[in-house]
């Protein structure tokens, strides 16, 4: 079917759009003035169907999904990120929380004999939560469970403790790696273009350390993800510019797994004005980066973010991916207003909510190694 319209769309009289269409055909890359065009010109169906030709060819029917929960250390963070509604300031940490490594290791024994095979650890940028500290928390993570992966710290956390232990990127990363640390989360990355970055996130890490960090980590043999968050102040070129570096870094590397799109979410934060983006523009988006990152195997949907329909939605408009079972074991969204106030799906409902979007659900590991395959029919309506 998907091909069936995207002949059609080869047959258009619109050349740009011609152009566009036959790059996606011959997989041959797009640049960024075809994203610029999609972005500004391309039908929502159009970038629909192209999106999802790609999609097919990488993935075929399959929509990933895995068993994981978060940990989030603290919410007291030195840094004032605009869009932030989750952070608390250290001289309110009171205010705020912050756990120790028991209260930490409470919560993964909480796991015990359950099938998770991972663990995202993110949280605030507080100053006495050190290297040491969190090198700590890793080798007891790993005493306890050997098996897990540990996808822990944003490069903006990896950044300040690094620079705070005056060690290079290098040195603070394989010191991580030897304690445990298995791969990066995509956090942080934010809008590459300088200006936006300052307007919004100017007292935190750069752009260009945030790609050194990830650099160093592929170097070192560490998998990452990256997000790009969008919906606020910066425009579709900052939209290109942003995944332009990172299919630049990728095709240096091959380390990153997949991109996630963080769509803005304006509740209890200082642009709490700025409107949210529509679903339209959430679909569309999903759409060219599918299109355009080429040399990426994965486009996630975060469903705790943007919820359990259009996580089913965006299936259609490249994604292969929606993240995990989560366990209600993250605040970030749920504190800026996001649809999912207590997210938890059990594998059961992810299974069903993938095939109710007529796909077939694939559980990963973090690595994308296919550990279960559910292939179950798609419900039929009487
Ligand atoms: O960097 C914070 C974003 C990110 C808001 O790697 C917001 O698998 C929208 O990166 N509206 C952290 N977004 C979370 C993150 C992530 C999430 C899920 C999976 C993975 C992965 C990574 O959350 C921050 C920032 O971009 N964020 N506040 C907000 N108001
Ligand atoms: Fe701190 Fe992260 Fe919030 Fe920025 S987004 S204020 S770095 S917790």
């Amino acid at each position: 079917m998907s091909s069936l319209i995207v002949n059609s769309i080869l047959q258009s009289s619109d050349v740009q759009l011609k152009l566009i269409a036959q790059k996606v055909v011959d997989a041959e890359r797009i640049s960024d003035t075809d994203a610029l065009w999609l972005y500004k010109y391309g039908e929502l169906s159009v970038i629909g169907a192209l999106a999802n030709y790609v999609r097919e060819r990488k993935n075929g029917n399959y929509t990933y999904f895995n068993r994981n929960f978060h940990i989030e250390p603290t919410n007291v963070c030195i840094f004032s990120c605009k869009f932030c509604a989750y952070s608390q300031e250290y001289k309110h940490k009171e205010d705020g929380w912050e756990l120790d490594i028991k209260q930490m290791m409470d919560r993964l024994r909480k796991y015990d004999g359950q099938p998770i095979t991972e663990v995202h650890i993110v949280g605030g940028v507080h100053p006495k939560m050190d290297v040491h500290f969190f090198g700590d928390l890793l080798s007891q993570i790993k005493a306890h469970r050997p098996e897990l992966h540990i996808k822990a710290f944003t490069s903006v956390e990896l950044d300040y403790m690094f620079r705070k232990a005056k060690m290079s990127i290098k040195e603070g990363l394989t010191f991580l790696k030897e304690k445990g640390m298995d791969s990066i989360p995509g956090g942080g990355a934010e809008i590459f273009d300088e200006k936006v970055r300052l307007e919004i996130a100017g007292d935190k890490c750069d752009s260009a350390k945030w790609l050194e960090i990830h650099e160093t980590a592929h170097q070192l043999g560490m998998r990452s993800n990256c997000t790009m968050l969008y919906g606020h102040v910066e425009t579709y070129e900052h939209r290109v510019d942003h995944m332009s570096r990172l299919r630049n870094l990728q095709d240096k590397t091959g380390g990153f797994q997949t991109f996630i799109p963080l769509k803005f979410r304006n509740k209890d934060n200082n642009m709490s004005h700025i409107n949210e983006s529509t679903l339209i523009e959430d679909l569309k988006n999903y759409g060219v980066s599918r299109i355009y990152l080429d040399n990426f195997d994965h486009i996630k949907a975060y469903w705790p973010m943007i919820g359990r329909s259009t996580a089913q939605l965006s299936q259609s408009f490249g994604v292969d991916d929606i993240d995990g079972t989560i366990d209600d074991s993250t605040k970030i969204y749920t504190m800026a207003g996001s649809e999912e106030q207590s997210p938890t799906l059990t594998t059961e409902q992810l299974v069903e909510l993938i095939a109710n979007s007529g796909r077939i659900a694939i559980e990963r590991d973090t690595l994308y190694n296919k550990l279960h395959v559910y292939d179950y029919a798609k419900p039929q309506l009487n």
